[in-house]
């Protein structure tokens, strides 16, 4: 007798994420992935001036933060055919691979880790032997026993206070557990250094872009100006500070993050369900040279379709018939609601008809989410860390290759464990390497075209309203932490006709589409054994695995979504 298990809320996510399944035995035989916020964000921008709408559309998200300023002020460039100086370029890459390495290690130790570490059973772990390990897997000085005797007090203090804090509601002393006490506490002590190093990596955000969170930006450049001897601005001392930031953040992945990830991996190289849909897209992204330029991108872009890696299809983000957004199964009204519609053409109007307190289940016949459904050539599609792996190897791409080929032999591993749970993370270790390995190079390119005489970071020669066509459109697009991210834009006559935006987590956490094909996260979760279904740590672990913000998702509204709003107080 099937049963079946709603997960809701999910934690240690950004936003509100319910995720049901079907269980038959000790194995998920269907699910359900649904966004249960709604926000406002793409309605709010209609009418505005295009130069202002990335403050806005930056706010939908304070995690993946900066990248939501970058994909706007790109389609606006598109739309106006705006070039942007040189070192506005090597900025905007130096804060996406600053994102990637910040957002990544948070990922892993904070938002991801103890669906892998089990705090309990850090607490018997002999500290001489937690240093012996450390020692024998990195150089990093933090490693004595003393050291991981003081952590292990910490966290007991905590646990015998009975005020488990952060570390409370979880599932401690889970079969699914499989690291040794010693490689527990490691991880915990990893866990509680990370939240410190993260807020240093930030900085290199707070200098180009003034804060972190939501730094500021700017269509045509950035809003840093550059004068090597000046107070106020970007200059010799400011730089030498990210020059220090990108060192500690190198040494921080080279000596705590990559030995982390390939010790744990290695005692979890057996469990690899959790692949998914077979299909990945990457738009590519962080470009060498230019934006128009793909082949200068350090992630190269494209699909791969059902895990062929010999074949690679390019996209096109302006073609009606590549990207389309479904909303058969979510709470959005089209006027037929078979159709998958464009972002150019896109809609963003509520009809919700969906569970009302006291919840009941879901119904996969029915509208079940507020995420809309975007398929590429009608195909659900991961996007990701993983996918952005996969989408290199398959172009070539020498360095990722190495990193993964590396990583794959340590493990002793074939290719094809990639597609898999274990792989997602894993390739978000890697491509966290693979950021950081470039972030010096990005700095010393900047440094070295300002030494040579060029300060500009801004082009003022399209700021002006009346150069503008009467109506333009255009897409700018990037990756951003959790995969592919673009938004679609219409101007008319100087002010915003239209906004789409289709984020990472609406591919990964789509709802079924008008054909009935699940999403990744639904996919994913497919014949995944559960050890205790009371415990679903599995689950938690491949939902996990995707980075879900919700937030970022779920970013629609309209003024009868906020009556909806309403309707759930009640
Ligand atoms: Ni709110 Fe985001 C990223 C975007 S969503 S985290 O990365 O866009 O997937
Ligand atoms: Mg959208």
């Amino acid at each position: 007798m099937p049963t079946r298990i709603v997960v809701d809320p999910i934690t240690r996510i950004e936003g509100h994420l319910r995720i049901e399944v079907v269980l038959e035995g000790n194995k998920i035989t269907d699910a359900l992935s649904s966004g249960t916020l709604f926000r406002g964000i793409e309605k709010i921008v209609e009418n505005r001036d295009p130069r202002d709408v990335w403050a806005f559309v930056q706010r939908i998200c304070g995690v993946c933060t900066h990248i939501h300023a970058i994909a706007s002020v790109r389609a606006v460039e598109d739309a106006l055919d705006y070039r942007i100086p040189k070192n506005a370029n090597y900025i905007r890459n130096i804060m996406t691979l600053t994102q990637f390495v910040q957002d990544h290690v948070i990922h892993f130790y904070h938002l991801h880790g103890f669906d892998w570490i089990d705090v309990v059973s850090a607490l018997k772990a002999d500290p001489a032997q937690t240093s012996a390990l450390a020692q024998s897997i990195s150089g990093w000085p933090l490693s004595s026993a003393g050291y991981f005797r003081d952590v292990q007090t910490k966290v007991k203090t905590l646990v015998e206070s009975g005020q488990l804090g952060i570390f409370a509601n979880a599932y401690w002393g889970h079969p699914a557990y499989r690291l040794p006490p010693e490689a527990n506490l490691m991880g915990v002590a990893h866990y509680l250094e990370a939240l410190n190093w993260q807020k240093e990596i930030a900085k290199v955000h707070a200098v180009f872009g003034g804060k972190n969170p939501h730094p500021n930006y700017l269509v045509g450049g950035m809003a840093s100006a550059i004068n090597i001897n000046g107070n106020n601005t970007i200059n010799i001392e400011r730089l030498n500070l990210v020059k220090t930031k990108i060192e500690e953040a190198q040494t921080f992945v080279d000596q705590v993050l990559m030995p982390d990830i390939l010790a744990i991996a290695n005692f979890y190289k057996k469990d690899l369900y959790g692949g998914g849909v077979r299909n990945y897209l990457a738009y590519g992204g962080v470009p060498t040279v230019d934006v128009r330029n793909p082949d200068s991108y350090l992630f190269p872009g494209g699909i791969v379709l059902d895990r062929d890696l010999s074949k690679v299809y390019d996209i096109d983000l302006k073609d009606p018939k590549h990207i389309q957004e479904f909303v058969t199964h979510s709470w959005y009204r089209y006027d037929d609601p078979q159709a998958g519609l464009h972002p150019w053409q896109g809609r963003t109007e509520a009809q919700y008809d969906g569970p009302k307190p006291p919840y009941e289940n879901l119904d996969e016949n029915k509208r079940y989410s507020w995420i809309k459904t975007p398929r590429w050539q009608g195909k659900p599609m991961e996007v990701g860390p993983l996918a952005r792996f996969i989408i290199g190897y398959a172009r070539g791409n020498q360095r990722m290759r190495t990193l993964v080929d590396d990583a794959l032999k340590k493990l002793d591993l074939p290719l094809s464990a990639l597609f898999s749970t274990l792989g997602r993370t894993l390739a978000r270790a890697l491509e966290t390497k693979y950021s950081v390995d470039h972030l010096a190079g990005f700095h010393a390119d900047l440094v070295a075209n300002i030494k040579a005489g060029d300060s500009a970071v801004f082009n003022p020669d399209k700021w002006d309203p009346s150069t503008w066509p009467a109506t333009a459109q255009g897409v700018g697009y990037c990756e951003a932490p959790r995969g592919a991210l673009a938004h679609w834009i219409k101007i008319n006559k100087g002010k915003v006709e239209s906004y789409q935006a289709v984020v990472p987590t609406t591919w990964n956490a789509s709802p079924r589409d008008a054909q009935g094909q699940i999403g990744p996260y639904e996919a994913s979760l497919l014949d995944t054994p559960l050890a205790n279904p009371d415990q679903p740590l599995e689950l938690l672990r491949t939902i996990h695995s995707f980075d879900p913000c919700l937030a970022c998702a779920t970013h629609l509204l309209n003024r009868e979504g906020e009556e909806m709003l309403n309707l759930r107080v009640i």
